[in-house]
């Protein structure tokens, strides 16, 4: 850890910051793993990550097909929170925020974490009436979860029109005072310092092509890079999981959509929780640099090609327009779009498939960077010992089979 104490940081700014050592070794990938990580966004590191910390599990591989964060952990909104439906989804996004709590100090890495407050609009009585639901289910699980009325939201957000003649009128809400975002980059950097640092290779500009299996079980990938041996193969490559399922030779129940997001020019503090509104299709902050982050619904095509259709993106803007009037002045700077994993249930899968040793992790929708570290603390449990953790179990790919499906699409917020 000594490599990054304050002296280091003093010594390398008199050095100018030119010899800063890299954060993360690039290996060359070796022949053969105990465990392979396919995917390196935030959830296959934080799955390597918890490998080698929680279950001493260090010979792993995190094989990705680009750059670290190059998917959906670098193109996402950074919103987190904790505030879902059923007891199940409770218990594991509260884990995740938890855990999201210690992570720039357990990471010695600042991932930027503003718990600003993330307040939920509700615009109709079916809105009101789904959210005070919520707020109740997530109250009896011990998690903080409060109603707003009109004027309370107009005192945490004043930019906010709550006119009741508008098209969309603000009729009540809510807020999770804990929940707010944290920086996608610096969680995908700290957790791969942290994982190299435990012996686990990272391995950049490696895809995966095929997946090897005799009788049943997992021998090993094929890569750009060559073949490696293994016996554990953990999948975690959110908008192409059915790419990497059909190579081990079964289907998923998942769709993949391009997700759009934009930021504006950057102006002067205006804003300081996270309002999000499902129903409008619009969600909003304010980055440390002073832009506004903001983001739709999903396109309803599928797609792989990370990017969206305007349409979606001017429906979005004219609502954001109506319920934040000083916006219509503002330049938007640029948009972007990721490939999101949807479940019919709006919940992901975390656990096993049919093929011996072969894990799955995915179906994380447009919400899953606010689950980084749980997902990757509960997937690693069931990589290292074979069977899902408690926090997990409910996550299976069987539940479409068994119908008890975990429906969270009035949680997930973000239409999909
Ligand atoms: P990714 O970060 O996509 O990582 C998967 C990696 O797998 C990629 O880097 C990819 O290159 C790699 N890969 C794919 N195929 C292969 C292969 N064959 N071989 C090797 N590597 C491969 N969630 C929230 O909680 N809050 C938000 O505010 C939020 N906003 C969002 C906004 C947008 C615009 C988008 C697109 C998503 C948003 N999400 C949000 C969702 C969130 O980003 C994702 O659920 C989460 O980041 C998924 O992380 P991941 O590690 O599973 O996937
Ligand atoms: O899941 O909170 C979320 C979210 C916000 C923006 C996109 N997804």
């Amino acid at each position: 850890m000594s490599r990054y104490s304050i002296f280091s940081l003093i010594r390398h700014a008199r050095t100018g910051h030119r010899d800063w050592p890299r954060a993360w070794r690039s290996p060359e990938p070796k022949p053969a793993y105990d465990v392979v990580i396919v995917g390196g966004g935030g959830h296959g590191l934080a799955t390597a990550y918890y490998l080698a910390k929680e279950h001493g599990i260090a010979n792993v591989a995190v094989l990705e097909k680009g750059w670290l964060g190059g998917g959906n952990t670098g193109r996402n909104t950074t919103v987190i929170r904790s505030n879902y439906l059923w007891d199940s989804s409770a218990a594991l996004y509260e884990k995740s925020l938890q855990l999201f709590e210690g992570l720039s100090q357990e990471l010695n890495f600042n991932v930027m974490l503003s718990q600003r407050g993330l307040v939920g609009l509700a615009h109709t009585q079916h809105d009101l009436r789904e959210i005070a639901r919520r707020v109740n289910a997530i109250r009896l699980n011990g998690i903080d979860s409060e109603l707003l009325t009109p004027a309370q939201i107009k005192e945490l957000v004043p930019i906010i029109n709550i006119s009741p003649t508008v098209r969309y009128p603000v009729i009540g809400g809510s807020i999770q005072r804990r929940g707010g975002v944290a920086r996608h980059d610096a969680v995908a950097w700290g957790l791969a310092r942290g994982a190299d640092m435990r012996g686990v290779d990272i391995i950049e500009n490696c895809a995966v092509t095929g997946i090897r299996r005799e009788g049943g079980r997992v021998t090993g990938l094929e890569t750009t890079r060559g073949a490696i041996a293994t016996g554990k193969v953990g999948i975690a490559v959110a908008g192409h999981s059915s790419v990497l399922a059909a190579m081990a030779g079964f289907r998923l129940p998942i769709e993949s959509h391009p997700l759009q997001a934009l930021v504006s020019e950057p102006i002067k503090p205006i804003i300081d929780t996270v309002v999000m509104s499902g129903t409008v299709h619009v969600y909003v902050s304010q980055s440390d640099r002073g832009e506004l982050v903001m983001g739709a619904g999903i396109d309803v095509f599928n797609s792989y090609a990370q990017r969206g259709s305007l349409p979606v993106i001017e429906s979005m803007l004219a609502a954001a327009v109506e319920l934040f009037p000083i916006f219509s002045r503002l330049k938007m700077m640029r948009k972007w779009g990721g490939i999101v994993d949807v479940c019919p249930d709006a919940s992901p899968i975390i656990g096993l498939t049919p093929v011996d040793g072969l894990y799955l992790n995915c179906g994380w929708g447009t919400g899953g960077f606010k689950s980084t570290p749980g997902s990757g603390w509960v997937f690693a449990h069931t990589i290292a010992t074979g069977a899902p953790h408690p926090l997990n179990a409910a996550f299976s790919l069987e539940r479409f089979h068994s119908g008890a499906l975990i429906d969270e699409h009035g949680a997930a917020a973000v239409a999909h």
